[in-house]
């Protein structure tokens, strides 16, 4: 950890390693202590980086729980997330100690959506398989049977939560051929449906039966926790195919990995896992699993993006105004 910046100007601690220039901005701005060695905070690190702060900027990687929240001193104000997704956050507890939590929204959208075409063209198509098969010495040349996979054109995409970056995935999917279909816990405006051409399933085992291809973009939350339990994974086709770029616990991880085995799901694409960064051993086992370590807004642009986001939410909290990335408790 390190200490640098403005003296008697807000206080900021940063959790993890962010990009150099939005450290170098954050130094220029604010008496900020940053996290050079990038070694993840202890639960007691992050009480006692709250009860110091002003403004903690956390990760995915942090837990901050009640407990957490409560250690911190009269001068937490602000916590401001480097992440779309807070799931790692005690908003609630936050909200009633008076505290205010930001993200970083809109700004990783369309990368998480490149990844998830990514997997949702590579599973279908074997790639990682291919790709094994050539480093560990073992093709031994084309012929006319082998890898063979299965088309991506003309089939049915099921995405569960269509905000921003299940829209993103949509828009993509279209260009690919792919009939688009969602559910959602509200139905899109007529015309934005209209404009992704996307058919709207009010009940999700419905959608399920019928899909080829099923992509998770919805936030985790209590009501998506394991929305893909063993009872709902059954529903889907033998041939079905699911990549997760949103957060393992949306999918029972454990039910998926039993049900590839026995070959009642075709495969998957795994971006984020519940229990990170140990990975189910079931699911390393499965050559029909891509599995990619949480890369969903791993770009320079998206990265930089967000540490601007945070940036602003502080600067702008800190001269007393709305900043503009809050994030409210869920009802
Ligand atoms: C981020 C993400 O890298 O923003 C999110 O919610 O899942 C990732 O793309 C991560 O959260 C950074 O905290």
């Amino acid at each position: 950890m390190s200490q640098t910046g403005n003296r008697n100007r807000t206080k900021v601690i940063v959790t993890r390693k962010l990009p150099d220039n939005i450290e170098t901005r954050m130094a220029e701005l604010f008496d900020v202590q940053l996290n050079l060695k990038d070694k993840p905070f202890t639960q007691d690190e992050l009480k006692a980086a709250c009860a110091e702060a002003d403004v903690l900027v956390p990760t995915v990687t942090d837990k901050i729980d009640a407990e957490v929240i409560a250690a911190g001193g009269e001068n937490l104000k602000l916590i401001a997330n480097f992440g779309a997704g807070v799931d790692h956050i005690d908003v609630e507890a936050a909200q009633a100690k008076g505290v205010v939590v930001t993200n970083t929204p809109g700004v990783l959208t369309e990368d998480t959506a490149d990844l998830t075409m990514a997997l949702l063209l590579s599973v279908p198509r074997r790639l990682f398989e291919g790709e094994k098969i050539l480093r560990d010495g073992e093709w031994t040349g084309w012929t006319p049977t082998f890898l063979m996979g299965s088309r991506i054109q003309g089939k049915r995409l099921g995405i569960i939560g269509m905000g921003r970056i299940g829209q993103a995935v949509a828009r993509r999917a279209r260009a690919f051929n792919l009939s688009v279909h969602y559910h959602k816990r509200t139905r899109l405006p007529e015309q934005i449906e209209g404009e992704l051409e996307a058919t709207y399933w009010d009940d999700l085992d419905e959608m399920l039966t019928r899909m080829d291809f099923v992509s998770v973009n919805c936030p985790l939350t209590e009501d998506t926790y394991r929305l893909l339990d063993r009872r709902r994974l059954k529903k889907l086709q033998p041939h079905a195919v699911i990549i997760n770029t949103a957060r393992g616990e949306i999918i029972d991880e454990e039910a998926l990995a039993d049900l590839i085995e026995d070959g009642r799901i075709a495969g998957a694409g795994l971006d984020v896992f519940e229990d990170e960064p140990n990975i189910n051993p079931k699911l390393l086992g499965l050559k029909n699993v891509a599995l990619v370590p949480h890369m969903g807004s791993a770009t320079v642009e998206a990265r930089e993006a967000m540490g601007e986001k945070v940036l602003i939410n502080i600067r702008t909290f800190a001269d007393n105004h709305r900043p503009p990335d809050r994030v409210l408790p869920q009802l």
